[in-house]
């Protein structure tokens, strides 16, 4: 009913315009998505004029005395502005003023100068002048509305906005997932390490929530002159501050730990951010730091076995931190060819989360979504040489999730690097520092959107160990139809079905055994968010190897507990069809229909065997992808790219994707 209200509320004023309430309410766009019959308008239209009704007569009758003088002119004055003035008659009222459409700027004018005499205020101007902004004592209101001029008076209501970050990601529906010890999952109590090019603190999205900040380049600031710490930490944690919420982060009261690794410039060394990583380690109880974001990579060379950068990262995982990593920017060459093999270090890591960039077109449905061009794909490529001098690849199937990554609009960190050598990045939300935003693409954004996601689950159940965690975001993930693993790992992160059955997994699991039950209760793996539902992908992601099966989540596994690496679990037998109640050799309970191994059967319907074959054209035999780098239809190997490009590759998302994306929302506070 509250929805019904909110809804049918402002077209009242309109006369009835269906097509409006159609337009504004949730609720009302799966009646339009149905075709409404005829009937089913007369009905809405029923709703309507009864909440009109009801919103009438239930005036409180101490309104009386307040509004005497406009008794005969109420209906000039919207209901909710009626109730604000009734339970504060000494205060003031924000207030939209709308003027008849025979009044000119004389007229227009005038009323602003009555206001003013009135003791108000006009913050601005709306609908070329037909339209103002104001504050006004309560008392003045009824006078107001009496002015020839006034053809409505409404509440200046506050836009509770859901961002279209939190929304699309499901985070908004996380929110509702607590408990009375956990409160509403926002992330409070739950650090988050952001490794990159420092934070501007004083940003308003932050407000005082950046607890430590540390330096590693030698600059000696912790600041963002580079400006792209400050855009991820937003990301990750920033709040609902400006325009009403628009940008609000995934975690938005979640502490910020700033480690900055890059200098002034947006370049870092491994050995700083292996020493930032460390400090993290050493510092985590001290911050509560329980996940690192690193939007960083280089271009993978060694085997994650002997790869500095990812032992760092395994040390944070052995300690029991999450690690969020991008997948990198070179999903594609420079003539805008598909490329394959290309994820940077430390995302080759397997036992951190590997991002890479979804594209969501600026919509809060999914259905529209799809990978980013640029976004890094799988196989990991790092190798080592054997004493025959042969090289072994890695081979893991990463990245582990896509999340939003393109043209994503966070905090701008003042005159940085980036906006000043592209002013286009800057939203143009509002000219106040504190409040600035900036657009953003690539995989060093959507990374921060799983950390944060990560804060949220680690609130709802501090219980969880990171291999769950890690399980739990890529079963409830969504698979996007018509892309690999290899582009899109588990799928597009689902915050709404990932929340939900974190709050589901027992709080005892030190003391359970594989095949135990792990949920305490039932819950339907499908989730709907902006109003389309769809189904968890139901798989996790092993090193080599995709496992599905609702056993995954049902039943306890080996290798949620800590000390084990989630993609060193499972090795199964070659080929095999785990159907019911098969216990596999190495501990990993599957139940209903699994083929995975050496014949891995992907969500879309593409069999890996031996050799892997992807619908767009990568064949790889035995695992290695075929030894002089074949370029295959849509792709090639980022093996065969020279050096230099791959760097320069790395800042193709600069301005992302040549789509649709995410819209600016003016900031209307500009003041606080
Ligand atoms: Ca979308």
């Amino acid at each position: 009913m509250s929805k019904a209200i909110k809804t049918v509320n402002a077209p009242v004023t309109e006369g009835f315009l269906l097509s409006d309430i159609r337009r504004t309410g949730s609720s009302f766009r799966k009646l339009r998505a149905n075709r409404m019959t005829t009937k089913g308008v007369l009905s809405l239209l029923t709703v309507a004029i009864l909440v009109f009704s009801f919103l009438m007569t239930g005036l409180p009758t101490g309104a009386r005395s307040v509004l005497a003088n406009s008794r005969t002119r109420r209906s000039n004055m919207s209901p909710d502005l009626e109730r604000a003035i009734v339970s504060s008659p000494g205060g003031t009222v924000r207030v939209i003023v709308d003027t008849k459409s025979s009044s000119n700027s004389t007229a227009f004018g005038r009323l602003a100068t009555k206001i003013g005499v009135m003791g108000g205020f006009v913050f601005r101007s709306l609908n070329h002048n037909k339209s103002m902004s104001i504050q006004i004592p309560a008392s003045s209101v009824a006078a107001l509305a009496a002015d020839n001029a006034v053809k409505y008076l409404s509440l200046d209501r506050k836009t509770v906005v859901t961002g279209h970050l939190e929304t699309t990601s499901g985070a908004a529906d996380a929110r509702n997932y607590g408990t009375p010890d956990t409160g509403t999952i926002d992330g409070h109590g739950i650090g988050i390490a952001i490794l990159d090019s420092g934070v501007y603190a004083a940003h308003h999205a932050f407000n005082g929530r950046v607890v430590a900040s540390i330096d590693f380049t030698g600059e000696g600031r912790t600041d963002d002159p580079y400006g792209h710490g400050t855009h991820v930490a937003s990301m990750a944690a920033g709040n609902g501050h400006v325009s009403s919420g628009a940008y609000t982060g995934i975690a938005p009261l979640a502490n910020i730990i700033n480690v900055r690794v890059l200098d002034s410039q947006g370049r870092g060394s491994a050995s700083n951010t292996i020493a930032g990583i460390d400090w993290c380690i050493a510092n985590k109880d001290l911050y509560s730091i329980r996940v690192l974001n690193m939007s960083l990579g280089t271009v993978a060379v060694d085997s994650y076995v002997d790869d500095p950068l990812c032992q760092a990262v395994r040390r944070a995982y052995d300690a029991g931190l999450v690690v969020c990593a991008a997948a990198g920017n070179s999903g594609k060459d420079a003539n805008g060819a598909k490329v394959y093999g290309s994820i940077h270090s430390p995302g080759i890591e397997p036992s951190a989360i590997t991002v890479g960039a979804a594209n969501t077109y600026g919509t809060d449905e999914r259905s529209d979504d799809s990978v980013a061009t640029y976004s890094s794909r799988g196989p990991t490529r790092g190798y080592y040489i054997d004493g025959e001098g042969v090289k072994h690849y890695d081979n893991l199937i990463k990245p582990d999730l896509i999340a939003p990554g393109n043209k994503i609009i966070e905090a701008e960190s003042p005159n940085n690097v980036l906006v000043t050598g592209n002013p286009s990045l800057d939203a143009v939300v509002t000219a106040n520092t504190n409040h600035k935003m900036m657009k953003m693409s690539g995989t060093s954004m959507a990374t921060p959107v799983v950390a944060g996601a990560v804060a949220l689950l680690f609130q709802r159940n501090p219980s969880l160990t990171p291999n769950l965690v890690k399980a739990i975001l890529e079963y409830t993930a969504q698979p996007l139809a018509g892309l690999s693993n290899f582009e899109q790992g588990a799928g597009e992160m689902n915050l709404e079905g990932a929340a939900r059955l974190a709050g589901l997994v027992r709080t005892d699991l030190a003391g359970l055994g594989t095949g135990d039950a792990l949920l305490t209760d039932t819950t339907d793996p499908t989730s709907t968010i902006a109003a389309e539902t769809f189904n968890w992908g139901g798989g996790v992601i092993q090193k080599w190897n995709f496992v599905y099966g609702s056993a995954l989540m049902s039943q306890y596994q080996g290798i949620y507990g800590e000390g084990v690496l989630l993609a060193d679990g499972t090795i199964v037998s070659n080929g095999v069809l785990v159907s019911d109640g098969v216990l596999l050799s190495d501990g990993v309970l599957l139940s209903d229909g699994v083929l995975l191994s050496d014949g891995v059967l992907l969500s879309a319907g593409v069999l890996l065997t031996a050799g892997v074959l992807l619908s767009d054209g990568v064949l790889l035999s035995d695992g290695v992808l075929l030894s002089d780098g074949v370029l295959l239809s849509d792709s090639i190997l980022a093996d065969s790219l020279p050096g230099s490009v791959a760097q320069s590759l790395a800042m193709s998302a600069l301005g992302g994707d040549l789509t649709a994306g995410m819209s600016a929302a003016p900031d209307t506070d500009p003041i606080h």
